[in-house]
């Protein structure tokens, strides 16, 4: 089988990354870190050289959701907490295409979060790029599902009373096949994160931390660069998997014992309570897709898109006879 990386749609020349900036006026606040994940996803889309009418990016609502407005792709500013399922159905019809999904914290860990959870089941080849600022930024600065419990961000009069979440845990545990966690200012491991999460055949989940300057001073960008006290000795708050013994990523997926014992690790790794914020790839494995499953019950739909399937003739009669799915209902 062709990896994905040689199926994805490519062009010889690739696109720059300002050629994939629209024309739209940005309105984010100053600092805020959502620049820098528009500004990572346009350097990713470029460095894989996709073809950019062959990238569809959907968003949710929120300060985030503006971020298909920005990228010069084709794509759709959905509604709140549904941006899954507009890109689950794209690509389903769209196979060929390159489908980006992206969302606040609120909108993908809240009001979305029953889609959230079944589209991991579901592992349709896409990528889900969340925004996690802990915080509904556009709402005035309301806590979404990861703000933990007793934090206080300036835009709460009382300290918050909820659990928090925990975003990649659930992922793992929801079946996603591909869980990261990146940081908006941390331009070159965000860009390769993407990379890798739009190359894995599967859906992947890059959570990214994200300030927002406005709402939330707890994490401003001050928090992340700076230094904390582990094991006596100051280290940078920020560090990768990569420089650890940690590797998320499953070696043999068709052991089934070896699969959950892994996978256990991996939540492990995500519960794992620390100043210090681990990013990169704390899962990984590679498994059949919706996609392949769709073709072996559908054999007619084995290399091809749906969306070429012509459902009528030139006549516009039906070429299908779906009369037996309204049998049951015949009297
Ligand atoms: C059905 C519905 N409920 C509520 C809202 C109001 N609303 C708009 S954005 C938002 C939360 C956004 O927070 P988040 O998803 O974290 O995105 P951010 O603004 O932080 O990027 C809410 C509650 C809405 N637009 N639609
Ligand atoms: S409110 Fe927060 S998340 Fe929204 S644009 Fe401003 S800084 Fe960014
Ligand atoms: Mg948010």
């Amino acid at each position: 089988m062709a990896t994905k990386q040689q199926q994805l749609p490519t062009l010889d020349t690739k696109v720059k990354p300002f050629q994939l900036k629209s024309e739209k006026p940005i309105d984010w606040c100053p600092g805020c870190g959502d620049f820098g994940i528009v500004n990572a996803i346009q350097q990713a889309v470029s460095e894989l050289g996709l073809v950019p009418w062959k990238v569809n990016f959907f968003t949710g609502i929120g300060c985030s959701g503006k971020s298909s407005q920005y990228l010069q792709a084709y794509g759709v500013h959905t509604l709140h907490g549904r941006v899954l399922p507009y890109a689950l159905g794209s690509k389903i019809v769209n196979p060929d295409n390159v489908v980006l999904a992206a969302g606040g914290d609120g909108d993908g860990y809240g009001i979305g979060g029953g889609h959230f959870l079944h589209a991991g089941r579901r592992n349709v080849d896409i990528t889900y790029i969340v925004f996690n600022n802990e915080v509904y930024g556009l709402t005035k600065g309301q806590a979404s599902p990861t703000l933990e419990v007793g934090m206080q961000p300036k835009s709460l009069a009382l300290p918050h009373i909820s659990q928090s979440i925990n975003p990649l845990a659930l992922a793992i545990a929801a079946g996603y096949t591909f869980v990261a966690r990146s940081y908006s200012f941390d331009a070159k491991h965000l860009k390769q994160t993407i990379m890798a999460a739009i190359e894995h055949r599967g859906i992947s989940l890059v959570d990214v931390h994200q300030p927002c300057p406005t709402y939330n001073d707890l994490h401003p960008k001050e928090y992340y660069s700076e230094k904390v006290m582990e094991n006596g000795t100051e280290m940078p708050r920020v560090y990768y998997l990569d420089d650890t013994d940690y590797n998320g990523v499953v070696a043999d997926s068709t052991d089934a014992e070896a699969v959950n014992a892994k996978k256990i690790e991996a939540i492990e790794r995500a519960y794992k309570r620390e100043e210090r914020i681990a990013l990169g790839v704390y899962w990984k494995i590679d498994m059949p897709t919706y996609e392949d499953r769709l073709q072996s019950v559908i054999p007619a739909l084995q290399g091809t898109s749906p969306i070429t399937i012509p459902f009528h003739d030139e006549d516009m009669i039906p070429t299908t006879d779906l009369s037996y799915a309204y049998e049951e209902f015949l009297v």
